[in-house]
């Protein structure tokens, strides 16, 4: 086992086997199972690639070979920093097949982030593709090789220089060398925080498999599933919610896409007849502007997903009108627990909230300031645990004492509410309002009804630093058409009925927002581009 990985006490594994979430199932069967079953089904497209079932699973074995001849082997670490692309695909289902545990960095991650990736995880490869969107990855592997000792292989889709090149391995012998344990760990992913560095989620085998496909149940995925990866792949949300992974096991198609512009997206939903894809909040308002210009015929589309940040009411409204597809709220984390609204529930819970636990296993607190919870219907702080729910992040005690109950509650940070149905809606983040000399700013709130001032297509509100208030309140707008001034905005707010207190002290006028590698929008960076 993994050393700094913490699993479930054995009487919680004991039951999510019994209880059929656990099926000793690892994430290369997956791939396997159904090869066996429908091998010249078409699996991935990848721009003029297309592979069969048949064809991405043998690739991943010759692939593994390669990567065991060079010494890589079950339980190694190997950070892959690859975009959207069929060697995505196949160097997972590499690595998973030897038990090499990936860790899934975003292409948007530069020497930083990388550099911190190879410290924590130790690990032994390091892939990459040549150059992506104009930026010369090389480079990067250049600058981080030296400060990382125990790498041993730069491997290179592409145009590889002096590094080795990922289509060049020796295809070592077949078979392989013994595989994974279902329980193993099976791939290390990013949290997804907003400051810091993010740390490393441990998932396993068995808890992966579940969360990839109960989350391909509730979105209704079947093998007539053509599934666009928007979204960078490397993250848990188009990785495996149900994603890549829960479309291939229930035999679907999986059509990479470079990027997640509509102009990237457009074409290949056109031309692949794409029925599902899954985006982030800000890129649905993109993709919703785009089709006014866009001549591409989308109408194979019948799923949206939408996910990573709280979707704004008015937003949603606008998916199954003008996109033409239905719409599902996808409110989950890295860390584990995923919420999804049903395909069926009632348009109001679509529209307003963040959807229902996956897991009938899934155990959710929501507790106040003192930790006790809170009656239904207030808002407190989730706290999740369950079959898919981590135990605690990779090598990071002191913090996992901090962000774990005693008994095994992991606190999310977030601030939601259940309804009586079990919806849950989140209402902003736990450290997301604003101390205005002792007055609580509820920033979600005020977020809200700024997006209602037509002149306003995207806003933010972020506390500054003040030396009379402690905090001050800034309203960061994206405009729509002219600018409007502090007075319009707070003209507005009141006529919506809001206190005083909740007015911004100050307006920004922006371009656009920083955001994350992930492509939420980046409030530290925001705030720290406005203290500059
Ligand atoms: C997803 O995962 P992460 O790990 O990048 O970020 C998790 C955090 C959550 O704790 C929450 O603060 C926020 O992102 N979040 C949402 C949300 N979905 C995620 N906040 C409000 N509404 C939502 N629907 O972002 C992620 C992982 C799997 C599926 C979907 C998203």
């Amino acid at each position: 086992m993994l050393d700094g990985f913490t699993p479930w006490p054995a009487e919680y594994a004991e039951r999510y086997r019994a209880r059929g979430h656990w099926r000793g199932r690892t994430l290369g069967s997956l791939l396997r199972d159904r090869a066996a079953a429908t091998p010249d089904a078409p699996a991935l497209v990848d721009g003029s690639r297309r592979w069969t079932y048949h064809e991405l699973d043998v690739r991943a074995d010759r692939l593994a070979a390669g990567l065991h001849d060079l010494g890589i082997t079950r339980g190694d670490r190997v950070v892959v920093h690859l975009p959207n692309t069929a060697e995505f695909v196949e160097l997972s289902f590499a690595l998973f097949r030897l038990g090499a545990v990936p860790v899934m960095a975003l292409p948007a991650h530069r020497e930083a982030e990388i550099a911190n990736l190879l410290a924590v995880s130790e690990a032994v490869a390091y892939v990459v593709p040549d150059t992506h969107l104009g930026y010369d990855a090389r480079t990067l592997a250049r600058a981080v090789r030296d400060g990382a000792p125990r790498l041993r292989h730069v491997i290179v889709a592409g145009e590889a220089q002096e590094f080795t090149p990922l289509a060049s391995l020796p295809t070592g012998p077949l078979p392989l060398p013994a595989g994974p344990d279902p329980s193993d760990v099976a791939v290390l992913l990013l949290s997804g925080g907003t400051t810091g560095t993010p740390k490393l989620i441990p998932r396993t085998h068995d808890d992966y498999v579940y969360n990839a496909t109960a989350s391909a149940a509730v979105a209704g995925v079947t093998a007539r599933t053509r599934y666009l990866t928007a979204l960078p792949a490397a993250h848990n949300f188009p990785l495996a919610c149900p994603g890549l992974l829960g479309v291939l096991d229930a035999g679907g198609t999986v059509v990479m896409c470079p990027s997640s512009s509509p102009d990237a997206a457009f074409p290949l939903i056109a031309r692949e007849r794409v029925t599902m894809t899954s985006l982030v909040p800000s890129l649905v308002l993109l993709w919703l502007e785009a089709l006014e210009w866009a001549e591409e015929d989308l109408s194979s589309l019948r799923l949206l997903q939408v996910g990573g940040s709280r979707l704004k009411a008015g937003t949603a409204a606008r998916v199954t009108p003008e996109l033409g597809c239905r719409l599902q709220q996808v409110f989950g984390m890295g860390e584990g627990l995923l919420c999804f609204t049903a395909l069926d529930d009632p348009e109001a819970l679509i529209l307003d909230t963040q959807g229902r636990p996956l897991s009938p296993d899934d155990e959710i607190r929501v507790a106040g300031p003192d930790g006790a919870d809170v009656p239904d219907g207030a808002t407190g702080e989730l706290l999740a645990r369950g079959p898919y729910t981590m135990r605690g992040y990779y090598r990071a005690e002191e913090h996992n004492a901090r962000v774990f109950t005693p008994d095994g509650f992991f606190r999310t940070g977030d601030l939601a509410r259940r309804l009586p149905s079990g919806h849950l809606v989140v209402e902003g983040r736990l450290k997301d309002v604003i101390n205005r000399g002792g007055e609580k700013v509820p920033v979600e709130e005020v977020e809200n009804h700024l997006l209602t001032h037509p002149a306003v297509y995207d806003a933010i509100l972020v506390g500054l630093a003040d030396e009379h208030l402690g905090e001050r309140s800034c309203a960061c707008v994206v405009p729509r058409g002219a600018p409007p001034t502090r007075a319009d905005l707070n003209a507005h707010l009141t006529g919506r009925g809001l206190a005083a207190f909740k007015l911004p002290d100050e307006i920004k006028v922006l371009r656009d927002f920083p955001r994350t590698a992930f492509g939420k929008i980046d409030k530290a960076a925001v705030i720290r581009g406005l203290s500059t």
